[in-house]
C-alpha cells in the first residue's frame, strides 16, 4: 500500500477526481483503496479524510468543505467516509449495471436486478441519513441534486427506468464522460411539446391503423404486424429529420420483414393504395420486375423502395433495401451502398465524406443476436475502407424469434450483447414509452454525429399477434399471448397519459384513431374504383436498357499503354522501395518491348487505362493491395519510414478514383459490403478477390441471394467481378477449388458472366470489358495462381494494344486437316496439357480453351469445332472432379455444339473432397489426366 504519511491532501483529492471520471485512470492500490468502502482505510488518508468531510444537513458540498476543513482539521467522521466509499460505488453501479433493473418490459416482467444498486446492502448501509449527508457534488454525478438523498432517486430514474444504458465497457474515455453526461443531465430528454406530443400520438394511430386496417380486410395474409413495436415508426421519422438536419442527403434503410408495409407507408412515403393493391392481388411491383427483366419478383416484404422525404431543412431522399429473408443478410449491402453514397469517385483514393448519407439498420432480436453477420458487419464501422460515418443499429425487439424464446435463442441477457465487443454504446428502452424512445433517438444521433461511431437502440416490445398472421401464438407461448391479448396498445396508452396530461381531450383521442384508418379505408375504397381499368404502367429508374450495346472497343494503344507503365513505376522523391520489389518492377518497361506482360503488370495496365477513361475502380480483398502471391504491388511500402504510396491514385491523366483496400477477414460481410457498393456505383467497376477461392464460400448467402438473382427478383442491376484463385496445383483440398460448378450452377437468363482466363492480355480485356460495358452482370473470374508468373501465360504489347477478349481460345500450331480429337478445357489445367510429355507427340490431337464458361459461346464452339474436318471425337478436360468443374453444367452445350461428334470426360473421378491432400497423389492424378487427354 501506499506510503500514505506522504500523501498531502491536494494529490488524493486530484486521484479520487480522477478516480470517479475513470476507475481505470488510477493505480490498482488506489483504485482498491477508493473501492473499499474501508473505513480505516480512508482515515489512514488524513488529508482525504478531511476533505470528504461535509456538514450535517446536506448544506455542504466537497469544495465548500475544504477551506475550513484544512483549518480546522476535525476528528475524522469514520461512518461518514465509508458511507462516501460506498456511494462512489453505488453511483458506479448505476452506470454499469443499472440496465439490470430497469423497467424495460412493457409486458411488466420484473428485472433481474444487481444487489449492487441496492443503497441498502452496501457496507456502511447508506440510510436516508447518510444519504443527506453526502454532496452529489462529489460522486460527480450529472442528475442534479445537493446531496445523495436527492440524486439517489433521479439515478434510480435516470439508469433503471424505461430507459438504460450500456456505455461503461467503451474503451474512449472521452465517449464514456460525454455519454454519462449526456444521460444524467436529461438533455436528450426533454419532456415534447404539445404539439410534438399530439404528432406522435397522430402518427401512432397511423402505424396502428395501417396493420389494423390490412388484417381486417385482407384475413391470413402475411404482413408481419410491427404492433407491439409501433414506435419504430416514429423512431424512423425522428431519424429522418435528425439526417437531414446534420447534413444528410440520402439516408439507406435495412430491415427484415417485421414492420416493412408500415415502413414502405410512413417511412418511404408509399401511397396507400400501392400497399393495398399489393394484397388485392395485383402484385404491380414483381409484375414490372417480370416484364423486364424475366424476372420473379419477389414477395412484397422483400421489395426495396425509394422515397424523398420532406424534412424541416429539406429533403432527403429513403433507400429501402431489397433483401432476401436471409435475415441480417442485407447488413453489409447496406453499408457497401452507403459508402457509394459517400464517396466522391473524381479522383485519387476517392474522397469520402460520411456526412452526405447514413445507414440505418433494423434488426430482430433473434437474428441480431445468432446471426453471424451482425459482427461481421460490426467489425468494418471503423475501418478507413468500409466507415460510414456510424450506422443507427435498431434492434425492434419483441422478445422472441417465430416461435423461440430469449433464453433458447441466446447465451447473453440482452439481444444487444453482441455490440458491447465492438466499443458501441447501447440504448435500451421500453416500446411502450414513446417519448424514451424518441429521446433514444436523439442520443444516439448526437453521439453519432459528434463521434462518427454506430449506436445500438434495443427498443424491448413484445409481438401482439403471432410470427405472421397465418400463426397462433398461443400453441408454443401461452401465457406470453394471453398477457398481451389484455395488454392496451401503445397508441392507447399514450392516448390516456395526453388526455390526463390536459393535451388532447378524450374525443379526440378516439377522433384521431378513427381518422387514421379511414384513410386507408379511402384508399382502399379509391383503390377499388379503379379495378378493371389498365394499370398504368410503373417507371422504374432501375431498369436495364436489353439492348444496350456489348460490343466494347477494349484494346489500348501502345503509347497510351508506355505512358502509364512509366507513371505506374513513379513514387515521390525520396521514396524508397524494397530493393528486390524495386527489382521485379524494373522488369515491366523491358517486358512492354521484349514481350513477358505478366497476370499483374497487365492488371495494373487494364486499371491505369481505365482510370484515365473516367471509370473509377474499387479493389478489396484479404491482402490484395500486395496481393496473395505477391504479384500485385498497387500500394508500395517505403522500407525506411514506412510510408505508402499508391502510384494508380497519382496517374497524370486520371479522370476517376482508384480505390484498394485490404480487406478484414471476411467473406460474407465483405462481398455483401461490395455488392452494396456496386448497386450505388454503377458507374464503377468494382472488384472483390477471395484469398483463395474456395473462402468465396464464406459468402454463399450474398452469392445466391443478392449477386445471382438480384436482378431477377429485384431488378437490382450490379456488375460487381470476383477473383476467386482456383486451379489444382497440390495445395490440397481447401487451396485448389473456387467452386465453379455453384457459380455455373446459378447461372441462367445472362445472369452472370463466368470466365477462366489462361493469359494475361485475356485478362486484361476481359477486365477492360467488365468495366466498359454498361450492360455488363456480375462477372466470377476463375483467377490463376502458378499462371501468375508462367511464361507462356505472359502477353505482349500488341496482345493488350490490338483485339479483345476471346471466349475461345483455338490450339496453336496444330495441323487442322489432320486432327482426329480435340481437347477442350479451361484454365490453368491447359498449360499441364500442353506441356505434358506425351504432348506433340500425335499430330492428330489439338488442345483448346474454352475462357468464357458461361454465357457458353455456342457460336464460337461451333465454329470451332466445325473448323476440323477430320474430328472424331471431343474430349472435355478438367482438373477437377466430374461431379465438380464445368463438365456437369456445359456438357449439353458442347454436346449442342459438336454436332454428333461424341463428347467424352477425362478429370478426376467423383470426389466427395474436392483434391489430394498430398502433393505426390495431386502430381500423378494430374499426369493421368494430361496423359488420358492426350492418348488416343
Ligand atoms: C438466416 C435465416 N434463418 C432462418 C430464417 C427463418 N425465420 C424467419 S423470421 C425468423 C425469426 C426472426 O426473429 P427475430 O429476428 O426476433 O425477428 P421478428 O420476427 O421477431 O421480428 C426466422 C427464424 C430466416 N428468415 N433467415
Ligand atoms: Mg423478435
Amino acid at each position: 500500500m501506499h506510503d500514505v504519511d506522504g500523501v498531502n491532501a491536494g494529490y488524493a483529492r486530484l486521484l479520487l477526481d480522477e478516480y470517479l471520471d475513470n476507475p481505470e485512470s488510477v493505480s490498482p492500490e488506489w483504485r482498491a483503496l477508493f473501492e473499499s468502502g474501508d473505513t480505516d482505510l480512508l482515515l489512514s488518508l488524513p488529508g482525504l479524510a478531511r476533505l470528504l468531510e461535509v456538514r450535517p444537513n446536506g448544506h455542504g458540498n466537497g469544495q465548500a468543505a475544504v477551506a475550513p476543513a484544512l483549518e480546522a482539521a476535525p476528528e475524522p467522521d469514520n461512518l461518514l467516509l465509508g458511507a462516501v466509499a460506498a456511494a462512489m460505488a453505488l453511483v458506479k453501479a448505476f452506470r454499469m449495471h443499472g440496465h439490470l433493473a430497469a423497467r424495460l418490459d412493457p409486458l411488466g416482467s420484473a428485472p433481474v436486478g444487481d444487489p449492487a444498486l441496492d443503497p441498502r446492502r452496501l457496507e456502511p448501509k447508506l440510510t436516508p441519513e447518510l444519504q443527506a449527508r453526502i454532496p452529489a457534488s462529489i460522486l460527480r454525478v450529472h442528475v442534479g441534486g445537493e446531496t445523495l438523498a436527492d440524486a439517489l432517486p433521479r439515478l434510480q430514474e435516470t439508469y433503471c427506468g424505461s430507459m438504460a444504458y450500456e456505455i461503461e465497457h467503451i474503451s474512449e474515455h472521452e465517449q464514456r464522460v460525454w455519454l454519462r453526461q449526456a444521460i444524467e443531465s436529461w438533455r436528450f430528454r426533454k419532456p415534447l411539446n404539445a404539439e410534438e406530443q399530439r404528432r406522435l400520438y397522430t402518427r401512432l394511430c397511423e402505424v396502428e391503423g395501417t396493420e389494423r386496417y390490412l388484417r381486417r380486410s385482407f384475413l391470413g395474409q402475411k404482413q408481419f404486424s410491427l404492433e407491439g413495436i409501433d414506435v419504430t415508426i416514429p423512431m424512423l421519422d425522428e431519424s429522418l429529420e435528425l439526417a437531414a438536419a446534420s447534413g444528410a442527403r440520402e439516408v439507406v434503410l435495412g430491415m427484415a420483414h417485421r414492420g416493412r408495409l408500415n415502413v414502405l407507408a410512413h417511412t418511404i412515403g408509399m401511397p396507400y393504395e400501392q400497399i393495398l393493391r399489393e394484397f388485392e392481388g395485383e402484385r404491380t411491383i414483381e409484375v414490372v420486375a417480370a416484364d423486364v427483366e424475366g424476372g420473379t419478383g419477389d414477395v412484397k416484404y422483400h421489395l426495396g423502395a425509394r422515397g424523398v422525404r420532406n424534412t424541416a431543412v429539406g429533403k432527403v431522399g429513403v433507400t429501402l433495401a431489397a433483401n432476401p429473408s436471409h435475415l441480417e443478410a442485407v447488413d453489409p449491402v447496406v453499408e457497401g451502398r452507403t459508402r457509394a453514397e459517400q464517396t466522391d469517385r473524381s479522383s485519387g483514393p476517392g474522397l469520402h465524406d460520411p456526412s452526405v448519407a447514413m445507414p440505418i439498420l433494423l434488426h430482430g432480436d433473434a437474428a441480431f443476436a445468432g446471426q453471424g453477420i451482425v459482427a461481421e458487419t460490426f467489425n468494418l464501422y471503423a475501418l478507413e475502407g468500409y466507415s460510414t460515418g456510424g450506422t443507427l443499429h435498431l434492434i425492434t425487439n419483441n422478445q422472441i424469434g417465430f416461435t423461440t424464446d430469449p433464453a433458447e435463442g441466446r447465451s447473453t441477457r440482452h439481444s444487444s450483447d453482441l455490440a458491447k465487443g465492438f466499443d458501441t454504446p447501447i440504448i435500451h428502452v421500453n416500446a411502450d414509452d414513446p417519448e424514451a424512445a424518441i429521446s433514444a433517438v436523439r442520443l444516439a444521433f448526437a453521439y453519432r454525429g459528434r463521434f462518427g461511431h454506430d449506436v445500438v437502440i434495443d427498443l424491448v416490445g413484445y409481438r401482439r399477434f403471432g410470427h405472421n398472421e397465418q400463426d397462433e401464438p398461443a400453441y408454443t407461448q401461452p401465457l406470453m399471448a394471453e398477457q398481451i391479448a389484455t395488454h392496451p396498445t401503445v397508441r392507447e396508452l399514450y392516448g390516456a397519459q395526453l388526455v390526463e396530461q390536459g393535451v388532447l381531450s378524450a374525443e379526440e383521442v378516439e377522433e384521431l384513431a378513427a381518422a387514421a384508418e379511414g384513410r386507408l379505408r379511402d384508399a382502399h375504397e379509391r383503390l377499388k374504383a379503379t379495378f378493371g381499368q389498365e394499370i398504368p404502367a410503373k417507371s422504374h429508374d432501375e431498369v436495364v436498357p436489353r439492348d444496350a450495346p456489348r460490343g466494347v472497343d477494349t484494346s489500348v494503344p501502345e503509347a497510351k499503354l508506355r505512358e502509364l507503365s512509366a507513371e505506374l513505376l513513379r513514387v515521390p522523391e525520396g521514396f524508397s522501395v524494397h530493393p528486390k520489389l524495386a527489382r521485379q518492377l524494373e522488369r515491366r518497361p523491358v517486358a512492354l518491348d521484349e514481350g513477358g506482360i505478366d497476370w499483374g503488370h497487365a492488371e495494373a495496365l487494364a486499371f491505369a487505362s481505365l482510370v484515365s477513361e473516367g471509370i473509377p475502380i474499387r479493389l478489396t480483398g484479404q491482402d490484395t493491395e500486395r496481393g496473395t502471391f505477391s504479384h500485385r504491388h498497387l500500394v508500395l511500402h517505403d522500407v525506411h519510414t514506412g510510408e505508402m504510396y499508391t502510384p494508380m491514385q497519382a496517374l497524370d491523366d486520371a479522370h476517376a478514383s482508384f480505390e484498394v483496400y485490404n480487406s478484414p477477414l471476411s467473406e460474407f460481410a465483405c462481398v455483401g459490403f461490395e455488392y452494396g457498393y456496386s448497386t450505388a456505383a454503377p458507374e464503377a467497376l468494382v472488384l472483390w478477390e477471395a484469398q483463395f477461392g474456395d473462402f468465396a464460400n464464406g459468402a454463399q448467402t450474398i452469392i445466391d441471394q443478392f449477386i445471382s438473382s438480384g436482378l431477377a427478383k429485384w431488378k437490382q442491376t450490379s456488375r460487381l467481378t470476383l477473383l476467386l484463385p482456383h486451379g489444382y496445383e497440390g495445395n490440397g483440398p481447401e487451396h485448389s477449388s473456387a467452386r465453379l460448378e455453384r457459380f455455373l450452377q446459378l447461372a441462367a437468363q445472362e445472369n452472370l458472366r463466368i470466365t477462366n482466363c489462361t493469359t494475361a492480355a485475356q485478362y486484361f480485356h476481359l477486365l477492360r470489358r467488365q468495366a466498359l460495358d454498361a450492360s455488363a452482370r456480375p462477372l466470377v473470374e476463375m483467377t490463376p495462381k502458378g499462371l501468375l508468373r508462367l511464361r507462356e501465360a505472359t502477353s505482349t504489347l500488341a496482345d493488350l494494344s490490338e483485339g479483345s477478349f476471346q471466349p475461345i481460345l483455338d490450339a496453336v500450331g496444330v495441323d487442322w486437316p489432320s486432327v482426329r480429337r480435340l481437347v477442350l478445357c479451361s484454365g490453368k489445367v491447359y498449360y499441364d496439357i500442353v506441356g505434358h510429355e506425351s504432348a506433340g507427340t500425335g499430330k492428330d490431337i489439338a488442345v483448346a480453351r474454352l475462357e468464357q464458361l458461361y454465357p457458353f459461346p455456342v457460336e464460337a464452339a461451333r465454329q470451332l469445332i466445325a473448323s476440323y474436318p477430320a474430328l472424331e471425337e471431343i474430349v472435355w478436360a478438367q482438373e477437377e472432379p466430374q461431379n465438380m468443374g464445368a463438365w456437369r453444367t456445359i456438357r449439353h452445350r458442347l454436346e449442342e455444339a459438336a454436332g454428333g461428334i461424341p463428347v467424352r470426360f477425362v478429370g478426376r473421378p467423383w470426389r466427395a473432397s474436392a483434391a489430394e491432400g498430398y502433393p505426390t497423389a495431386h502430381a500423378i492424378e494430374q499426369d493421368r489426366i494430361a496423359r488420358a487427354a492426350l492418348t488416343i
